[in-house]
Formats: structure tokens, sequence, C-alpha cells
């Protein structure tokens, strides 16, 4: 593996993220085709039904494809769904050499691309940059092999694990800059999820709020077993680019559940766990039936421990600060009892830590129990 190879496959990986979370249930993918050295067409895919970021690629390229290489993010389909194979478009158009991050975890697709290139006599290299790749479309993945949204638990943490002081307060424990990253965060997944502790505490609108307007609102979801959402709330009030759903149980309130339909909202009766209420993986199920693929949990920490008990987060996003609250009365990022033994921790692997601002930015994934 070349730095010359690793600079091209970064461009297409850059070129991917522009379509993270605008193509679904498709995957973002980038793509770059370069001719002696030079790059003579790039292309992403932008939405389902649009043509996949190979075809884009070739379109720009026109005949400077013939012997040419192309570094695409994901390897080539070789079916037809809403388009055409790329595989067998990268075979017509006369490509030399194909290098991809990862293989398409679609079942109708898994390994069939780069099998077709390969027979073809093109030569395939598949693996460039993979963490990065496969990273990148995780959502997908999960949405495609166990039918449900990849969920990421934001959070702002103190250094010392906390997320309120004693007295409630939580603003602000993140910096400037990473709250900001929270709004670029949240344009690019497809819903939000909060717990109603969450909206009755502090009332949020969980809008994507970026300079100049840019951006879009996610789908913005209240669990809340026994419907205390004010038909008020800013969440259902507030003016958004998408809806609001709030999901309950079948003992919800009759009267209850017309107040909040009257004011916007849209209620959906889930599975029930025995006095836990609403039962996480149905909600899921529901929620991946609307093509959500990336779900982010805002909070708070009885949400995220009714998640976590299902084994139901794939990873976490923290923005730590520099900033201790010294004590232990404050709230952390799940309630109740812990593991109780280290044996039966949930472990994660650090995906990126970067700094933002004065704070870090952690982004870690669960590694299977
Ligand atoms: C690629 N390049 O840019 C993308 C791919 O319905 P279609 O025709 O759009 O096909 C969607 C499937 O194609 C999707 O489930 C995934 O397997 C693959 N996505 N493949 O070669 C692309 N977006
Ligand atoms: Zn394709």
């Amino acid at each position: 593996m070349t730095g010359r190879e690793e600079k091209f496959m970064c461009r297409a990986l850059e070129l991917a993220r522009l379509g993270d979370g605008r193509t679904r249930p498709n995957p973002p993918v980038g793509a770059v085709i370069v001719r002696d050295g030079v790059v003579v067409g790039e292309g992403w895919h932008r939405r389902a039904g649009q043509p996949h970021a190979e075809i884009e690629a070739l379109l720009q390229a026109g005949e400077a494809a013939r012997g040419a290489e192309i570094y695409v993010t994901l390897e080539p389909c070789s079916h037809t769904g809403r388009t055409g194979p790329c595989a067998m478009a990268l075979i017509e158009a006369g490509i030399r050499r194909v290098v991809t991050g990862i293989e398409d975890p679609n079942p109708v697709v898994a390994g069939r691309g780069l099998a077709m290139l390969r027979q073809a006599g093109i030569e395939v290299e598949t693996g460039l940059l993979a963490d990065e790749c496969r990273w990148l479309i995780g959502p997908f993945r999960t949405f495609m092999l166990a039918g449900r949204p990849l969920t990421t638990l934001k959070a702002a943490v103190t250094l010392d694990g906390r997320t309120a002081t004693g007295h409630g307060e939580s603003q602000w424990i993140s910096c400037e800059e990473s709250r900001l990253d929270v709004h670029r965060f949240r344009d690019r997944v497809d819903a939000i999820m909060v717990g109603v502790g969450t909206v009755l505490r502090d009332n949020p609108r969980l809008t994507t709020r970026l300079p100049d307007g840019a951006g879009r609102d996610p789908l913005r979801v209240v669990v809340d077993s026994r419907l205390r959402t004010p038909p008020e709330a800013a969440v259902v009030r507030g003016e958004a680019g998408a809806g609001v759903i709030i999901a309950t149980t079948p003992q919800a309130d009759p009267q209850r559940i017309r107040a909040l339909e009257a004011a916007g909202a849209e209620i959906l009766i889930c599975d029930e766990i025995e006095g836990q209420g609403v039962d996480p993986k149905s909600l899921l199920r529901a929620l991946a039936e609307r093509e959500i693929m990336h779900l982010m949990l805002e909070g708070g920490a009885t949400l995220n421990r009714s998640l976590l008990k299902a084994r139901l987060i794939d990873r976490v996003r923290l923005y730590v600060a520099p900033v201790l609250f010294g004590g232990d009365d404050g709230a952390g990022l799940f309630s109740g009892p812990d593991v109780g033994y280290i044996r039966a921790a949930h472990r994660l692997r650090y995906h990126r830590v970067d700094r933002v601002g004065s704070d870090l930015l952690i982004e870690g994934e669960m590694l299977p129990c």
C-alpha cells in the first residue's frame, strides 16, 4: 500500500461523506478515477435512485477512463436495482485496475462485484483504508443485516464522567465548537431520540441549527411510555423540517394520544416490556420500516440504560470537556446499578480521538460480547 494510493482513497472517502445521511436506504459511496497519476473523474452517490458513485466518475472521465484505475470506497455492485451494475459499467469503460475499501454487505452483491471484475481480467485490490470505509457505511450495514438502525449515543461529559451537576445543571459542559459539531452530526443522522425526562427537563427542539440555515432536520423521536410529553413542548410545537414521533405503549391514555396528535405529533404504539415501558427492540424495528438507518441517542440516562441493557447501542460519540464536577450526586451517562463485575463490562474500541475546540471528541464502537 503506497501513500499515493491512500491519498486517492482519502479523496474518495471525502466525496462519499458528502452523501452521508442523504442516500438512504443506500450507502454513501465515493469514487475517484486516476490516469497516469492524475485524477480524471470524481463522483459520489447523492441519493437513492440517482447514479452510483462509479457512474458519476465515469461520466466525468469519459474516454480517459480507458486504461485508468478507480478508487472506490465500496465494492462496485453486480446487480440491477434502481440502477444498473457498476462492475459491468467499469468493464465496458475499459478500467484497468479497481481498488476498493471493503466488500458490499448487501447479500445480493457480497463479493460478486469483485468477482465479475476479476473475471473480466481487471486487477482488483480490496482493503485500502478499510476501517474508515467500513465506519462510513456502518448505518447501511446494520440496517441491511440486522434490520434496525445503527445507534450512536451522543453526550457531553466532564472529565469525571458527569452529564449534569447535583443541581441538574448541564448547560453547558462542552465548548461552543463541540456544540456546533453536534449540529453537523444531527444534519447527517436520520433520527434523534430522547426520553421524556429530557423533554420535561430541557424542553429541547432537537433541530439542526447550522450557520446560514444549512443542513436538514432529522426525524425526532420521544420515548414516552406514559405520554407525559406536554402538547406544548418545543419538540412538538416548534418549527422543524421533519416530524416528531412519540413512542409509547398500548397502555397510553387515548385522550392524551388525541391531544398530542392534534398538536402535530405522531403516536407510535410499541410493544411493552413488563414494568419497563417501551420495548426498544420493537421501537427500532418500527423506525427501520421508515428507512431510519442511523439513530442518534441524545439522552437521558434512563433511555441510555434501556438501550444498553438490550445491547442496542452500537457507537458512542462523546465530547469530553476539561471540567470536573468533583462529586457523585450529578447524573452520569447511565442510570441505575452498573455491571457489578469487570468481566461483565461493555467493551468498546476507539475509532477516533480528536480535539474539538477545548474538548476531546471520542468516537467508539461497541465490541461484540
Ligand atoms: C455501488 N456504488 O455508489 C452505491 C452502491 O437500487 P440501486 O441500484 O441504487 O442499488 C443499491 C445498492 O447498491 C445498495 O443496496 C448497495 O448494495 C449498492 N450501493 N454500490 O457500486 C454506489 N451506492
Ligand atoms: Zn453500483
